[in-house]
């Protein structure tokens, strides 16, 4: 009753069909109000985010937002950006980001993330990391008991250069998860996929829970050829949820 007040859930009605693109936007749309004129937003990627980007423009070509500046998380989010008019920057001319608003592969009970499946891990962590808030926006289908959980592939970039050898020692790492680890292929020729930033994703399979995520974080850093993993550790302010039953907002 009261997040139904608050307007963060959706009255219930029989007759109505949410997609899951419907929950998406619902979601995203939630969380372009708190987006406020003036402020340094961090765009997030992927079909979630690409809603709370086309509000973020729409609101801006109605007036309602005004001296927005956008940091791009991906080339693709450039380019919808672009399209929708909304100005630019990266974090050379703007360092510090007022509210990032993005999507997840997973969201698990403490509000960790996996992100990448999209293959934008890296930019969205560098812009997330530099942001005073970050609201993640998903469907309910996203909410794990805890990462690597989804059975979906928990993401790594490395660099090109002997991709096989940093992907096994990707999978020794995590070997009493069960891991497999995959290069990234697209296509029916199943060629490599290559990061905005001209890199391969390895994508890591587990059976089981890896434990401890910071230990798990470190020991890939730790590895040469690795850029960055998906896994987004203690990032997140809050999470919005659109699911069947309503809107949810989970805060850190
Ligand atoms: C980005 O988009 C990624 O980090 C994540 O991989 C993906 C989520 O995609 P979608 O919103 O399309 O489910 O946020």
């Amino acid at each position: 009753k009261a997040a139904m007040d608050a307007g963060l859930l959706l009255p219930s009605s029989p007759s109505v069909i949410l997609t899951q693109d419907d929950l998406k936007k619902i979601a995203a749309y939630k969380a372009v109000e708190y987006v406020e004129s003036g402020m340094v937003l961090g765009l997030g990627t992927g079909s979630t985010a690409k809603h709370a980007v086309d509000r973020i423009g729409e609101l801006l070509h109605q007036g309602k937002l005004k001296d927005i500046v956008g940091i791009p998380t991906s080339k693709k989010t450039h380019e919808q950006a672009l399209s929708l008019g909304i100005p630019l920057s990266d974090l050379n001319s703007h360092p510090v980001v007022d509210l990032a608003i993005d999507g997840a592969d997973e969201v698990d009970p403490f509000l960790n993330l996996v992100k990448g499946r999209g293959g934008s891990l890296l930019r969205e962590k560098m812009v997330e990391s530099a942001c005073k808030k970050f609201i993640v926006i998903v469907d309910e289908s996203k909410l794990v008991k805890y990462l690597g959980g989804s059975g979906l592939a928990m993401p790594v970039e490395v660099i090109q250069f002997s991709w096989r050898f940093t992907a096994e020692r990707l999978r020794r790492l995590f070997e009493d998860a069960g891991c497999v680890a995959k290069l990234r292929t697209f296509g029916e020729k199943e060629e490599p996929f290559v990061t905005d930033n001209g890199n391969f994703i390895v994508d890591l399979y587990f059976d089981r829970s890896i434990g401890d995520l910071k230990a798990a974080s470190e020991a890939i850093l730790h590895l040469a050829g690795v850029v960055e993993h998906g896994m987004f550790l203690d990032m997140a302010t809050a999470v919005i949820v659109a699911g069947e039953l309503g809107l949810t907002m989970k805060i850190k």
